[in-house]
């Protein structure tokens, strides 16, 4: 039996922080009831309110220079679920995990699905990995894959993403998600007409393949590994081959994948828009795809791409339903605390996005008052939501406060203990 955080510890941390909670909970209920705002409308939101965590993001991440794992690290796919469990458990925001393939792949898919359902957690969508060539595959990546010039290449590439889809039938799971590194460091390497078209046919076979009631999401990326060109680099692309390939195709949102100073929030409008909206990779950076943890560099940001989630919300956009995942790396903090302050910023960023008055800020729209628009969108980000995120844990037996009781927990040093250091990578990050 291998050590779970008890429940008991959670209610003895709590019943510490209750009363202080009960207190700012009241006290803001009465800030938003003077700005007409729910708070009880907003918390019930927030309770609903789910998103994935990645497996590779519970082991050490790296760089291209180093990587420093920290102690207890996942050696393998039953750990990483087991500390997926372990961030909803104290959260309540992670109900699901999103796995990566072949990097999770196990002889008997059934026992992972077993194991998964034993830990209260589900599948989210399910990643294809063709950017990196793994022991004993026939044919390399190195030039490419679904675009590869080379027609048993991209077959190979294909099949990898119809197994995917196979496995993730087994574990429940309803989507996709397709990234690909393929591009050109150099001018002159690849026909940049030629491997879209290639992308379209391979893409075409595994559209073909999806379950009528799967989703298939294409996620472009700016650039690396390729520093030329890459194929799927934007929005633009992705929506073109989402449009071309069916009703069932959708483009998502890495926030690390855009240019410097892209309006991200004006694209999440757009995608809104013509209802292609895969859902999101959330992370943040300074520079460019940098990993970091959600909120922690730009939550202004995060808080903007918010808000077109909540007004497309509150209008009944057609198709609406995207899906939310966290994408990060974790390279000198403890992964488990880090998706947990994750999924917490982003709940927070909706709660703000939720604490904005629609009605009015549509009036100052209306009548071009810029100042007001701006104060009411404000007014709404600098909300400290900290008591509706606290008291939505409370209410579904998660921590109050996750990371002290985490660290009270003594769970690192336990796994430390279960889990003696693997050589090599664990978290298939390199
Ligand atoms: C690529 O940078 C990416 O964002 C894709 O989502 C990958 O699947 C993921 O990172 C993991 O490396
Ligand atoms: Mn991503
Ligand atoms: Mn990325």
């Amino acid at each position: 039996m291998t050590y779970r955080i008890p429940d008991s510890l959670i209610a003895e941390q709590n019943a510490a922080g209750a009363a202080a909670l009960a207190d700012d909970y009241s006290a803001l209920g009465r800030q938003l009831e003077r700005r007409g705002l729910d708070i009880e409308a907003i918390t019930t939101k927030v309770v609903d309110f789910a998103v994935a965590v990645p497996t590779w993001g519970v082991g050490t991440g790296g760089t291209r220079f180093a990587r420093f794992p920290g102690p207890g690290e996942p050696r393998g796919v039953f750990d990483k679920l087991e500390d997926c469990a372990t961030i909803h458990q104290l959260t309540r925001a992670t109900p699901t995990c999103s796995p990566h393939f072949p990097w999770d792949k196990v002889r008997d898919t059934g026992e992972l699905a077993e194991r998964a359902k034993a830990l209260g957690i589900g599948f989210d969508a399910v990643n294809s990995n063709t950017f990196q060539d793994q022991p004993g595959q026939p044919l390399s990546y190195k030039f490419g894959s679904l675009t590869h010039a080379s027609k048993a290449v991209r077959d190979q590439a294909v099949a990898h993403n119809i197994e995917c889809i196979a496995i993730g039938e087994k574990l429940g799971s309803k989507a996709l998600t397709v990234w690909i590194g393929d591009g050109s460091n150099f001018p002159g390497q690849s026909n940049l007409n030629r491997v879209f078209d290639w992308y379209m046919e391979s893409l075409a076979q595994i559209y073909a393949s999806l379950p009528r009631d799967w989703r298939v999401f294409l996620e472009h990326k700016l650039n690396e590994p390729a520093f030329y060109s890459t194929v799927i680099a934007d929005w633009g692309t992705s929506l073109m081959a989402a449009e071309a390939l069916g009703p069932q195709a959708f483009c998502l949102v890495d926030l690390g994948h855009h240019a410097p100073n892209v309006n991200i929030e004006q694209i999440v409008s757009r995608l809104i828009r013509v209802g292609r909206l895969a859902g999101f990779h959330f992370n943040d950076s300074k520079y460019g795809d940098d990993d970091l943890d959600a909120g922690s560099i730009d939550p202004f940001r995060l808080f903007r791409v918010f808000n077109e989630l909540v007004d497309a919300a509150e209008r009944g956009a057609p198709g609406f339903d995207p899906a939310y995942m966290l994408d990060q790396s974790h390279n000198v903090t403890d992964p488990i605390e880090s998706l947990m302050d994750s999924a917490i910023e982003v709940q927070r960023a909706y709660a703000q996005a939720l604490a904005v008055d629609r009605a009015a800020l549509a009036d100052a729209q209306e009548a071009s008052d810029v100042m007001l628009g701006r104060r009411l969108l404000k007014a709404g980000f600098v909300t400290d939501v900290s008591p509706i995120l606290a008291e939505a844990r409370r209410r579904g037996g998660g921590a109050i406060d996750p990371l002290a009781t985490y660290r009270a927990s003594g769970y690192r040093t336990r796994k430390a203990e279960e889990r003696p250091a693997a050589a090599g990578s664990s978290s298939g990050i390199v």
